[in-house]
């Protein structure tokens, strides 16, 4: 390795059990913005709320000139262009997404990396047109194995000088509804979302949904990428591989109900009936299931569940009514999928922080109306 990139890039580590979010970390959040908890409000997420993750540096494309070869184990090779992706068959689907490292800064020890807290997801409209075909039309050769996607963002990971790349393996890379996405909302992707396209793979944390697309490879082994062997891994050692990261654990999160003090974000509430809401979501399966608590999780009460969404791939919104009487509080809430899947009161822990799904928790004090 080069000695400067040995010296500059910052390799995996634990925060010690008392050290403080750092000036690093915070380099990283104020980059990597959350969903503000009140835009849970909203099915779908408002431009310029939903989450933000990006590694490196978003690039400079320029959508005219730019070319999307679909290369590797294909009997054509096809190179596409914007309004030929515009010219084929157009889907539009609502879709949660969530990144993988959602919960990561509440841990014990802390992975230090990104530090989400609970805010890491957002819901859109993503149009695209459907990757299956595209495949087929170049057609898959008979020892393909898995679909590699490039960015054309590039960077430096503990040490590994990189483009941002993740692979599929043929099934879930021929599913229905994973889209080569143009549009979020209704408008042409924002630069931080990766325009031109990106790739939207409904059900799957965030890294697997490429942004900035500049290559698709068709290859006959499994990927042995950075971002698909080292990173994103739920192993418990720095050196065993672990399982790869992949579907959306379910998780329920709450609207802070009342209004908040400026700086500890305190949340203070009038006494009397009170509406708590929020939403819910899985990529395994249907969120069948919300419960909340006010005593910190001693008791649950269900709560009632919106109707279920066009979208089996969005969350789906619940509401509770609170009988609230002065005191002090501690709010949860956690679903419960189809799959029987739900979220622990004790925290998973895995080196990288992911796919974490503790509940959450929301200290409330409420004071006479
Ligand atoms: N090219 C590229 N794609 C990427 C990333 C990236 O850094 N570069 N980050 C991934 C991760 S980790 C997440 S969580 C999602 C976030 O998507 P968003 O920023 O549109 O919310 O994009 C994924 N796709
Ligand atoms: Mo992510």
């Amino acid at each position: 390795m080069d000695s400067a990139v040995h010296a500059l890039s910052a390799p995996s580590r634990l925060a010690d059990p008392q050290e403080a979010i750092s000036i690093e970390e915070l380099q990283l959040a104020a980059r990597n913005h959350g969903i503000p908890l009140e835009a849970l409000r909203y099915e779908v997420t408002p431009p310029g709320l939903h989450y933000l993750l990006t590694h490196f540096d978003m690039p400079a494309v320029d959508p005219v000139t730019w070319r999307l070869p679909l290369t590797g184990r294909v009997a054509r090779p096809l190179t596409l262009d914007l309004d030929g992706l515009r010219e084929r068959p157009r889907v539009t689907t609502r879709v949660t997404m969530e990144c993988a490292g959602n919960g990561r800064a509440h841990l014990l020890p802390r992975p230090v990396s990104q530090p989400w807290l609970v805010e890491a997801v957002g819901t859109a409209e993503w149009t695209g047109t459907p990757l299956a075909p595209l495949l087929r039309e170049a057609g898959l050769t008979d020892d393909a194995v898995e679909v590699v996607f490039t960015g054309s963002d590039h960077g430096i990971e503990r040490g590994v000088e990189q483009d941002y790349q993740r692979s599929l393996p043929l099934a879930e890379a021929l599913r229905a509804d994973v889209l080569l996405a143009y549009e979020m909302n209704g408008a042409p992707l924002p630069v931080q979302h990766g325009a031109p396209v990106r790739l939207v793979v409904p059900g799957w944390y965030g890294m697997a949904h490429v942004k900035w697309l500049r290559e698709i490879t068709v290859i006959d082994r499994p990927f042995d990428g950075y971002q698909q062997v080292v990173a994103y891994r739920l192993g418990n050692t720095p050196d065993g591989p672990g399982d790869p990261v992949t579907r959306i654990e379910p998780r329920a999160l709450l609207i802070p109900p009342g209004f908040p003090d400026f700086m500890s974000r305190a949340r203070f509430v009038k006494a009397g009936q009170v509406v708590l809401e929020g939403r819910a979501w899985s990529g395994w399966a249907p969120v069948t299931g919300v419960e909340v608590s006010t005593d910190g999780g001693e008791h649950w009460s269900a709560a009632r569940l919106e109707d279920a969404q066009a979208s089996p791939w969005a969350w789906r919104g619940w509401s509770w009514t609170w009988d609230a009487t002065p005191g002090r509080y501690e709010l949860s809430v956690r679903a419960t999928d189809a799959d029987g899947r739900t979220q622990p009161l004790e925290q998973p822990w895995n080196r990288g922080g992911f796919a974490s799904n503790l509940v959450q928790r929301v200290p409330v004090a409420v004071i006479d109306g």
